[in-house]
């Protein structure tokens, strides 16, 4: 008889069944000292709504939560019933949790301040980003960023808790409700992804370590607006056709900007004259992106600020983003250099 050591790594599949989000969290815990477990309770909290989102969406073609809801959010923006189911979910979710004491939503003009004594975390959340995408059956996702607040726990929440530049995240991350569900996070510690298992109803560690390939051929921009870009964004564009980078551009932010970590890629919403400031919000978009750019080795910036370095103003507040690859973006950049310079 035969007998052989258990070998986990032989199949190659070691990651992709067995280490859990929860066990995952719980591994990393000793990665900040003195830490009370509080933030690795509130990811958990982030990952259960987001299973809740992730069943809704799953189901959205059958029970009529497809579709617009009939309002507009304080950005004007028409809401879509998934839009504020996401939303309901995921502030229940951090309400009960008790690790939160402020929210700002998407969806919501203020901040939500949760009157929660104990709560020394603040989260920013795009409870459904690609809203345009729902009703067509093509990925959208989640985007949050968690920040611990700066004045003392159980004292009235003050601006300065909640308009932090995003170099003074905690953890950020992203859900992306696609072909699999996956959730990917950082706490400052490189970038992991987990994939959700659907008859076991948990995330399993499937993309450890992730890193963002230095240089890449993929290019994602809106090219139905190019008419209203600088020339500087005009130039790089023609640029990447020049050579014969392929052009992939979904519509949801975290689709293109996931693709684009995993493969090598530039995603770019520069300023246009719809949206001078850019379209995408720097709060609970761009900052919790750019920080899992970073960690995986990338880079993030508004063209010519690094998008973490950014002092928020107000909680709604847009950005033009170039995020990606660091060469492309470095590339990107030299060419609204070059055009900025033509001007003077
Ligand atoms: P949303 O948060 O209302 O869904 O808007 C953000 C979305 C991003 O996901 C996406 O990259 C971008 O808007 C697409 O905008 P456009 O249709 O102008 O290209
Ligand atoms: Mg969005």
């Amino acid at each position: 008889m035969k007998i052989l050591p258990y070998q986990p790594n032989q199949s190659g599949l070691a990651y992709s069944v067995g280490t859990t989000l929860d066990r995952f969290i719980k591994s990393k815990q000793s990665d900040f000292p003195f830490a009370s477990g509080e933030l690795s309770q509130l990811l958990r909290d982030i990952a259960l709504a987001s299973k809740i989102v992730n069943r809704e969406t799953n189901r959205a073609g059958l029970s009529n939560i497809g579709g617009a809801f009939g309002q507009t959010n304080v950005q004007g923006e028409e809401q879509q019933k998934l839009d504020v189911i996401a939303n309901i979910r995921f502030i229940r979710a951090l309400s009960k949790g008790g690790e939160v004491c402020a929210i700002v939503s998407e969806e919501e003009d203020a901040v939500i301040d949760l009157q929660n004594k104990s709560g020394k975390y603040v989260v920013a959340i795009d409870p459904l980003d690609g809203s345009s995408n729902i009703d067509v059956n093509i990925s959208i996702g989640t985007i949050f960023s968690i920040y611990r607040r700066k004045t003392p726990v159980g004292s009235p929440i003050l601006e300065e808790d909640i308009m932090q530049p995003g170099t003074e995240q905690v953890a950020s991350g992203y859900i992306l409700y696609g072909s699999s569900t996956m959730l990917v996070y950082t706490t400052g510690f490189g970038v992991n992804g987990f994939t959700y298992e659907q008859s076991l109803g948990d995330f399993f560690l499937s993309h450890p370590s992730i890193q963002a390939p230095e240089n890449g051929s993929i290019y994602s921009i809106n090219e139905g607006t190019q008419n209203e870009w600088e020339n500087g964004v005009r130039a790089y564009v023609d640029s990447c056709k020049n050579k014969n980078y392929s052009a992939r551009y979904i519509g949801s932010l975290v689709a293109d900007f996931h693709r684009n970590l995993l493969k090598g890629g530039i995603y770019i919403y520069p300023a246009t004259k719809k949206n001078p400031h850019g379209k995408l919000r720097l709060m609970y978009e761009a900052n919790a992106l750019a920080f899992i750019a970073e960690q995986a080795g990338g880079t993030a910036t508004d063209g010519s600020k690094r998008i973490l370095e950014i002092q928020p103003k107000s909680l709604h507040q847009r950005t033009p983003l170039f995020i990606g690859s660091k060469k492309m973006v470095k590339d990107a950049l030299s060419y609204f250099q070059k055009s900025a310079a033509s001007l003077l």
